[in-house]
Order: structure tokens, then sequence, then C-alpha cells
């Protein structure tokens, strides 16, 4: 975090800043991506949560990951939220009435929503594991491991509607990049009734700046992906035929081969065979790059099932292949030149942070949400990815645009990708919990 003692205070200081706002947002047996705008537990956030809790709070992190898997499906799907039943009714929109997951199949006691989100959780456990191994970790991974397996056979079964060997997502809200111009084309054809959301009241917008956030039409396209798929008891055959929005998207199927990669180790932890996980793995890449990579932009994009094609959009979903570890040779390059370009602006020095769209591209909101504005965990992923490709200088210039973020802005939930004005929630899990592991 640089030499000499302004960095060493640096990092202390950042270090104090996020366990204090991990500790506030503990709640039992999880923690809260924010009390105000998120306060039950968020599916992927937990799992970057113990990413960073392993640092600190080695327990915690396994605790974090136990309560969430508690709530699995039969299927295998880890819900994108579990409730906490003690919050009263009307705390988050939409909350667990509107989901009515109960009466699905194989849903679990608690209350939970029924769509999933990107499966970070078996390189998050295996991170926790390789930070603090001990008796009780070795224990942690047993009991993870067979449903961190149902969870990849969900995705890479049920949800395999594409039928080319990748996940498919049936709502924005599932690749966790809610509002990400990559959806607009897709979303386009969904019927958006604005009257729709009379129904309901947003509580978003009364904790964060509207003009932040996604759009009344967004929040109506959301409801009406959500009535599709309730009405059909979250059931995933035949959704071709029926589902509005059925799109392959970069980052969760990255992470779907990243988890391979990762269940391979574990499974050589647990006495069980890797082989079989290393083999998927490198069908999910090949899949990957055959459906998703496109020579002519040199960038990975989203496939949109419902017309066959490419989305255009070039966001930061598509730099997210980049954590594969076999990723091939040209597509790294090719990657690599597209976060370096002025669409991105990686360097070894960064003047500015890692933006979540294109810079260029006429529809960046640098102020929106997943529009333009930095966001810690794409950053993180995206460093990640550097150090496995070899490539510690620019490593080093995106984890410094990191520690300069956070120190300016505090733990805040995202930030303005030019001035890197804190947005969004001012105390948020994930960017502590990462900023621990960068700092690491
Ligand atoms: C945001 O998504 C939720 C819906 O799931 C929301 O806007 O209310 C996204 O940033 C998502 O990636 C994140 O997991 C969640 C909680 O932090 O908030």
């Amino acid at each position: 975090t640089g030499s000499g003692p302004t960095g060493a205070e640096r990092a202390a200081r950042l270090r104090r800043l996020a366990l204090t706002t991990l500790d506030a947002n503990w709640e039992h047996d999880h923690t809260v991506p924010s009390r105000t705008l998120y306060p039950h537990q968020w599916s992927w956030d937990s799992a970057f949560i113990a990413v960073g809790l392993a640092h600190v709070r080695p327990d915690r992190a396994w605790r974090e990951l136990r309560t969430l898997f508690a709530a699995q499906w039969a299927d295998g799907r880890v819900p994108h939220i579990v409730f906490n039943p003690a919050l009263r009714v009307g705390s988050y929109f939409p909350g667990p009435e509107f989901w009515d997951a109960g009466r699905a199949d194989g849903a679990p006691a608690r209350a939970t929503s029924g769509i999933v989100q990107p499966p970070v959780h078996a390189p998050a456990a295996w991170l926790v594991h390789r930070r603090a191994p001990s008796e009780a970790s070795v224990a942690a991974l047993h009991r993870l491991y067979p449903r961190l397996v149902a969870q990849q056979r969900y995705l890479t079964g049920r949800r395999d509607v594409g039928g080319g060997g990748l996940a498919c997502i049936v709502h924005p809200w599932e690749s966790g990049l809610d509002n990400s111009p990559a959806w607009d084309a897709p979303l386009a054809a969904v019927p958006a009734d604005v009257a729709v959301m009379r129904a309901y009241r947003r509580h978003d917008t009364a904790h964060a700046d509207a003009a932040h956030r996604p759009t009344d039409l967004d929040y109506a396209r959301y409801v009406t992906l959500v009535d599709a798929y309730r009405a059909g008891r979250y059931r995933d055959e035949g959704l071709l035929g029926r589902h509005p929005f059925l799109v392959e998207c970069p980052l969760v199927n990255a992470v779907l081969g990243m988890s391979e990669h990762a269940l391979a180790r574990i499974a050589t932890v647990v006495g069980a065979d890797p082989g079989p996980h290393r083999d998927r793995a490198t069908r999910i890449t090949e899949a990957l790059v055959t459906r998703l990579w496109d020579p002519a932009t040199g960038t990975f994009h989203p496939r949109d099932l419902r017309t066959g094609r490419l989305i255009p959009a070039r966001t930061v979903l598509g730099l997210m292949p980049l954590i594969l570890p076999d990723l091939p040779p040209r597509q790294v390059q090719s990657v690599l030149a597209e976060a370096c370009s002025p669409r991105f602006g990686l360097a070894a020095r960064m003047d500015r942070p890692l933006p979540t769209h294109d810079r260029t591209a006429p529809d960046f909101e640098p102020l929106r949400y997943w529009r333009g504005p930095s966001w810690i965990n794409t950053t993180w992923m995206l460093w990640r990815g550097l150090l496995t490709h070899h490539r510690p200088d620019l490593a080093a210039g995106l984890r410094e645009s990191l520690f300069a973020l956070v120190d300016r802005g505090g733990c805040h939930e995202y930030f303005h990708p030019d001035t890197g004005a804190g947005l969004g929630s001012p105390a948020f899990s994930w960017t502590a919990a990462l900023l621990l592991d960068a700092l690491a």
C-alpha cells in the first residue's frame, strides 16, 4: 500500500474503517449489505463478505456461508435474498410476500427470493480456507462441498436453457449488475407498464438519491419478470418458450468456471475427486469463448437467447472472464487491450478508477448505479484476474485506485468514476470486505 509511514498509516486506517463497517453490519448469523438499503442477507454479497471476514473474523466468515446455504433450495439454487423474519413487513421491496417462494417445490423453511446471483461462493470458500486453514475450516469445507456442487449442478443443468454449456439468467438481478446497459436491449422486449408499480412502494429511493438508482421503468420490468417466473412457481422447464428475459452473462459464466476450479481444490481437501471439476471448468471456459466472445470487438458480450444474438454494449461484464486461469492467450490479450483502452482506463498508474460501463459510450451515466460508477467488487475481480494472468504492474495500479477511492470516499457502495465521490450506501459491507482482502 505504498512505502514508508504514510502507506502504513493509510493501510491501518483503512483496516480499522473496514472492520468497523463489517462489525456494524453483522446481524446474529449473517452480515447485511447495508442497514438501510439492503437489510436482509444477499447471496453474492455474503461470499465477498466471507472473503474479507477471513482476514479478521474467520469463524464469522464460515457462519456467513453456513447461514446462506441453510436456505438453499432442494434443486440446488441458492436464493439471491434470504429474508430476516425479525424485520417488519415493508423494510425492503420486493419483500417475502411479493416473492411468495414458499409455495414453490423444494423451497426451504426460511423465506427467500426465487432467483440466484453469480455463484462466487466456491471461490470464496476456498479463499477463506486458504487464508486461515484449521480443523474448523476443513470441517466447514466438508459441510459446504456437497452444497456447492449442488449449486453448480443447478446452474449447469436446469439453467442451461441455450443448450451450449452455459447458465442463463432469467432476471437482471441475477447478474448482480441490475441496471447495466447490457440489459437494455433484452429488457426492451419485456412488457413494461409503469402503472404496475403503483401497487407497490419502492424503498430504495427513500434511502438513496433516485437519480443514482434504477428508474421506475426499470422497476416495472423487474416486477414483470418476477411475476412471470413466480407464475410458473420458479420452475425452469420450458423457459425458452415462455420467459421474456433469458440471457447468458459473461460474469455469471466466468464465475461458474472459476467455481469449478475452486471446487477441484476443495475436493482435494475433502477427499473427493478433483478430475471432474477440472473437466467441467475446461468445458465452461470453452463454451464461454465459443458463445460469448466477439472477435470483432475483442471482448465478451452477453448472449440474448431470445434473439440468439450478442448484446453490443461494452460493459465491465466483458472483462470478467479474465478471472479464469485457463482463458486462452488470445482472449487474455484482447481483454487486457479492452481494459487498458479509454473505455475502462486500466493502467499501472490510473488517473481515474475502473468504471462499470464504457466511458466513451453515449449512455455512460457517472452517477447511476451500474451504468458507469465504480464498484469495488468488479474492481476486485479484475484485480484477481490480473494477478492470475501475471500482470502485477496493472494489478498494482488497480489496487492503488481501489485504496484511493475508499480512503477518500469511505466504505461507500459505489463511487463517481471521475471525482471518486462516494455514492449509495455509506457503510457497504462488500466494499469493506474486499478492501481487507486487497490490503492483505
Ligand atoms: C443490488 O440489488 C438489489 C436487488 O437484488 C437492489 O437493488 O435492491 C445489486 O447491487 C446487487 O448486486 C447486490 O447484491 C444487492 C445488495 O447489495 O443490491
